[in-house]
């Protein structure tokens, strides 16, 4: 019997260390990716990733000197026969009645003390807590000191609570022995909802063939070997394989080197942890991608926001009507005397908007910053002009990021949709349009404008001296003559022509400083506008990317074994 049973198929593997400052750097690489990714992704796809980390910080915190292992299996596979066996005592009632094993029970070789927190941890009850220690045999068993071994419940069980049992273990334990019996060992259930499931932990499992005694020895190869196919079929290629019997200590010698062996190497907890990395950093790998990430929206888009921001601003009225009341205000500097009063009464274009009026009829700047513009409010055609350009920078910025992520860059482009209005007429508000100082050759203008106003004037009064003497038959006054014609006709016809002139050569001049205000308060206008919309919209875009490539990084540091 013994060359049959306890014969090992496989050298035991995980000869591969893994070190335990390489798998605490690792979980902090996960636990940053999920600082990266927080808010950003849907918190179901980030559970088995939080789990992992609160595990692994929990065990790490425990007992490194102790190794837990569970052995699992369907009902009737003989665990319990196995755990009272390696104890070499009836802790664990075998019986025939299925399921027999409710509650899981677990045996300490070595003192119980230092495996109490673990099993607390692990829930398994105190009055299921066995320690095999006696003074007999504690030589033989010292190569055992430090394992703390597990019967679990069936897995295959009418009992649910068996199952949640099982699984809720299955992911705290540091090694799974798995029992299976020459009826059951292709049992479906076994390799799809376990077995597969635990292709990332090869290093940790063990797969044992129990009651092997039930099989006539020739046969015993054979069934190893199917085992061994469906093995590989379910990814745990080169993982212990073993032959076991319970009721033969011979049958055991396999199993128990095979233990000996993982508490020797207090490696167990360390791959079992570094087995649930992987498998995190598998499952998150469809989410954050290898894509670089952009570093910000690009130019076209940006340009397109702009344009559209602009658009919803007012920014072509505003400049429009700084057009206007340059012309407005040149005028009322520069025209002809007699008619800038009149000029003066019509509303400037710019106050009309709440914009800063001329200079000294201003209002309180302090106001002018919160209060709002008249400028007309955006159309619906501006609206969805601005909407689709939000959504073409997201789009852009998002173009070479996982399904995952572009989600999370729209919203965050649309963040602070709600707050752009008010931002873009506070900032049209604050913005100097450039028409505060009068230009200097407006108050030439206006200077030669009184000037010959006044020429005329007085060219005027003189003449009326003149008629009004000589109607009351005084002495007329002695005109001077410039030519043929007397000085005051002189002065009061070109002061008249004089100013007519000024005020036509000066028109086209204004027309052409016009339009160069309103190209400078365009420029300005964009500038600021443009501002907002980096403060509102790309920000929050460029943050999402940053924390995609936070996300990308960690994730990769953490993928490092
Ligand atoms: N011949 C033989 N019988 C075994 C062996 N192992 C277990 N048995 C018998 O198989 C039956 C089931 O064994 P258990 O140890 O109770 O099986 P279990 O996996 O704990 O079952 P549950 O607690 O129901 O999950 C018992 O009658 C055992 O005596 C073995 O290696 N050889
Ligand atoms: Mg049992």
């Amino acid at each position: 019997m013994s060359n049959i049973a306890g014969r090992v198929r496989e050298v035991f593997r995980g000869d591969q260390r893994v070190d335990a400052d390489a798998l605490i750097a690792r979980l902090d690489a996960v636990r940053r990716f999920l600082t990266a990714v927080d808010g950003l992704l849907p918190d179901s796809d980030l559970v088995p990733a939080h789990t992992v980390v609160e595990r692994a910080g929990t065990r790490l915190a425990l007992s490194r000197d102790h190794t837990v292992v569970a052995l699992a299996g369907a009902t009737g596979s003989g665990k319990s026969s196995l755990f009272n066996a390696l104890a070499q005592l009836e802790l664990s009632p075998v019986g025939v009645r299925r399921p027999t094993t409710g509650v899981t029970h677990a045996c300490v070789w070595g003192p119980l003390e230092g495996a109490n927190h673990l099993l607390d941890w692990i829930g398994v009850l105190p009055r299921h807590r066995f320690v095999r220690e006696s003074a007999l045999d504690a030589d033989d068993e010292t190569a055992l000191h430090g394992l703390i071994l597990l019967d679990l419940p069936d897995f295959d069980s009418v009992q649910r609570s068996h199952r949640l049992e099982v699984d809720r273990l299955l992911g705290l334990v540091d090694q799974v022995v798995w029992v299976v019996d020459p009826q059951k060992y292709a049992d479906r259930v076994i390799h799809d909802s376990y077995l597969r499931e635990f292709h990332r932990h090869r290093e940790v499992t063990v797969v044992v063939l129990n009651q092997a005694d039930r099989l006539p020895p020739a046969e015993v190869p054979r069934v190893l070997d199917d085992l061994r196919r469906l093995l590989d079929t379910d990814g745990l290629t080169g993982v212990p394989l073993l032959a076991t019997t319970a009721i033969d200590p011979a049958g055991m010698v396999g199993l128990r080197n095979a233990l000996e062996r993982t508490v020797a190497e207090r490696q167990a907890a360390l791959r079992r942890l570094a087995g649930d990395v992987d498998t995190v950093v598998a499952g998150l790998d469809e989410l954050v991608g290898s894509a670089r990430p952009a570093d910000g929206p690009d130019d076209t888009a940006v340009k397109g926001l702009n344009r559209a921001l602009a658009g919803a601003a007012g920014v072509p009225a505003v400049t429009e009507a700084v057009e206007r009341a340059y012309r407005h205000r040149a005028g009322v500097a520069t025209g002809w005397p007699v008619v800038r009063g009149w000029r003066r009464l019509r509303p400037d274009p710019l106050r009309r908007l709440h914009l800063p009026g001329p200079t000294g009829d201003q209002a309180d700047p302090a106001e002018s910053l919160i209060a709002a513009t008249s400028v007309p409010d955006p159309t619906a055609a501006q609206r969805s002009a601005l909407g689709l350009a939000i959504r073409a920078v997201a789009d852009r910025a998002a173009t070479d990021l996982p399904a995952a992520w572009p989600g999370a860059v729209t919203a965050a482009a649309r963040s602070r949709l709600g707050d752009l209005p008010d931002a873009l007429d506070r900032t049209i508000a604050g913005t100097d349009l450039g028409l505060d100082r009068r230009p200097l050759w407006w108050r030439f203008v206006g200077g030669l404008q009184w000037l010959v106003t006044l020429a005329a004037v007085v060219g005027l009064g003189w003449l009326v001296l003149g008629y009004a003497l000589r109607a009351l038959g005084l002495p007329a006054l002695d005109n001077p003559m410039v030519g043929q014609v007397p000085l005051p006709t002189v002065l009061l016809l070109g002061g008249l022509l004089a100013g007519l002139l000024v005020a036509a050569l000066t028109r086209p001049v204004v027309r052409w400083a016009a339009r160069r205000a309103r190209a400078r308060a365009d420029q300005r206008l964009t500038a600021r506008v443009a501002q907002v919309g980096d403060e509102y919209v790309l920000a929050p875009v460029r943050l999402v990317l940053g924390s995609y490539a936070q996300a990308r990084d960690a994730l990769r540091d953490a993928a490092r074994r």
